[in-house]
């Protein structure tokens, strides 16, 4: 007896150390809930704070979240938790936001419902701008570095407002056919109503999880939302953004799918989505009626990334990873059409258009390679590859120019910028605005006058460049400038800018 008495008791002197071993290892879920859940979300799933999941946080380094964690982030509430959690806390709370969920987040009609809002009601006895500027002729700018929007008067560059935008909002904004209101995305779901006549946002709500991209309908009315978390299609009255209908996103096999984008076709009136898990492209002729249609069009592989020709007859789409290069997909047979060798991961979504010797050409970048691949519409060769000292991001040109403008993304020469000339096909130019600094992303004034080209710093810039004589005639201080839109370029569909 007293051996064993002996022995328990020697047993429970070693418990310390071993309970000490454990306390060694944080418990992740609980500083989460104690430290996180109030802003972020009991589930991870976003709240007054960004949703934090991998898949939202795809664009922070683990080690830049450790650096929020222990510091805060300037001008938003993220305090630092520096002084209050160790070293060892902080990465094991680095290690659980980057853990995927075990299940599909639900984010279904009474989420959405709950979450829309409405700042300002819209003043409809407003009929023009509250200011004195040519409303077509406004920049829309996305500061990324701050979260905020700047309105950029397109003759004077002046700054007509800034304000908060959601966290990480991401893609090209969307106009309705007047020019009169914008929608803006964010990789966390929320979409965004602003009206640029009286600068306020008037109306927002939260459409998924984790969203790709918006597209409006042909007609204004219908904004459709592309989500990765859950696998949806929401699809939302552009009036106030009330929710219309969800359609899960499930392919003719019945395995569901995120969807890569969704795009306006504007001849044909209809939205165009391509789901990135199945080999399918959808396209929904009637997104304002009661129970929209959906064309199911079996391709041979997933398309992530996509481009149409001017007809939007043509889809041209590439899987991101898969170096094969395009397919050119007939919208009209739902029959593939041709293959366009195209290694390097061309960045087709980027692509600009314009006509060449009589014929219509594109161009677009590629993110794998130094290159940018000119492609003849008539028969889809690649008819001219201009070599670049760097793999590139966006290309942008305009209907009055002969140039387009492409940066050079990655890599040492990320300070250059490329003007090529349309006519010959050359690079002519080779412009460094800012030595050592990212400079990216080329957006025109209506006119083709002024090329705006971000400074794509945390302290950067969009500087305005005198499109002939390439002089900087304007620099607007800006926090991390990623994308600059032009009203009218936009609602016009100009040929040398993103739809
Ligand atoms: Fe984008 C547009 C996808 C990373 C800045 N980007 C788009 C669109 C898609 C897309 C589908 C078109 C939306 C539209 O206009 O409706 N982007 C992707 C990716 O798959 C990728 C490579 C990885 C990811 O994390 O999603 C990616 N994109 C980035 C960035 O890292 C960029 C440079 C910085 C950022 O803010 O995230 C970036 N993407 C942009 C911008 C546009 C864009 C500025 C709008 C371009 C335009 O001129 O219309």
């Amino acid at each position: 007896m007293k051996t064993i008495l002996a022995a328990a008791l020697a047993l429970t002197l070693l418990m310390p150390a071993a309970h000490a071993k454990d306390a060694k290892e944080p418990d992740a879920a609980a500083l989460y809930a104690q430290h996180c859940a109030e802003c972020h979300g009991a589930g991870r799933l976003g709240g007054t704070g960004p949703a934090l999941l991998p898949e939202n946080l795809r664009r922070l380094r683990k080690s830049r979240a450790a650096d929020v964690i222990a510091k805060g982030r300037v001008s938003t509430q993220m305090p630092a938790f520096g002084d209050t959690l160790s070293e060892a806390e902080i990465a094991a709370l680095v290690k659980y936001i980057y853990t995927p969920l075990p299940s599909m987040p639900v984010w279904g009609e009474k989420e959405i419902r709950a979450s829309r809002h409405i700042p300002v009601d819209v003043d409809y006895s407003v009929t023009r701008p509250q200011f004195n500027a040519d409303p077509l002729n406004l920049f829309v700018v996305v500061e990324s570095g701050d979260h905020h929007v700047s309105i950029l008067d397109g003759d004077t560059f002046e700054r007509l407002a800034r304000f908060r935008s959601r966290y990480a909002l991401h893609g090209g904004p969307k106009f309705t056919p007047d020019g009169r209101y914008v929608f803006f995305a964010s990789r966390d779901g929320w979409v965004t109503k602003y009206d640029l006549y009286t600068l306020d946002v008037v109306a927002e709500v939260r459409a998924g999880i984790n969203t790709r991209n918006i597209a409006i309908s042909h007609d204004g009315s219908v904004i459709a939302v592309a989500n990765y978390l859950p696998h949806t299609l929401v699809l939302l009255d552009a009036r106030d953004l009330s929710l219309k209908h969800i359609i899960p996103v499930r392919a003719a096999n019945g395995e569901t799918s995120r969807v890569s984008a969704v795009y306006q076709a504007r001849p044909r009136k209809s939205l165009v989505v391509a789901l990135k898990d199945v080999p399918e492209v959808w396209e929904i002729p009637d997104p304002d009626a009661e129970q929209p249609t959906i064309r199911r069009i079996a391709v041979p592989e997933p398309v992530d990334d996509f481009f149409f020709d001017p007809s939007y007859d043509h889809l041209l789409g590439a899987a991101r990873g898969a170096h094969k290069g395009a397919l050119v997909l007939n919208m009209n047979t739902g029959k593939v059409v041709a293959h366009i060798p195209l290694p390097g991961l061309p960045h087709l979504g980027s692509g600009i258009t314009w006509t060449w010797q009589g014929r219509p050409v594109m161009a677009t970048p590629h993110l794998g390679e130094g290159r940018i691949s000119i492609i003849a519409m008539d028969t889809w060769e690649v008819i001219k590859t201009l070599k670049t000292p760097g793999p590139g991001f966006f290309l942008r040109s305009h209907e009055k120019t002969p140039y387009a403008w492409a940066d050079v993304f990655f890599g040492p020469n990320k300070d250059k910028m490329l003007v090529i000339d349309k006519r010959t096909l050359k690079i002519v130019k080779v412009l460094n605005y800012a030595p050592g600094k990212t400079v990216a992303h080329v957006e025109f004034d209506r006119h083709g006058k002024y090329a705006l080209i971000s400074v794509w710093e945390m302290d950067g810039a969009v500087l305005v460049v005198d499109a002939n004589t390439f002089k900087v005639v304007k620099r607007i201080p800006m926090k991390k400038p990623v994308g600059k839109y032009n009203v009218y370029n936009k609602i016009t569909f100009s040929e040398g800018t993103s739809h």
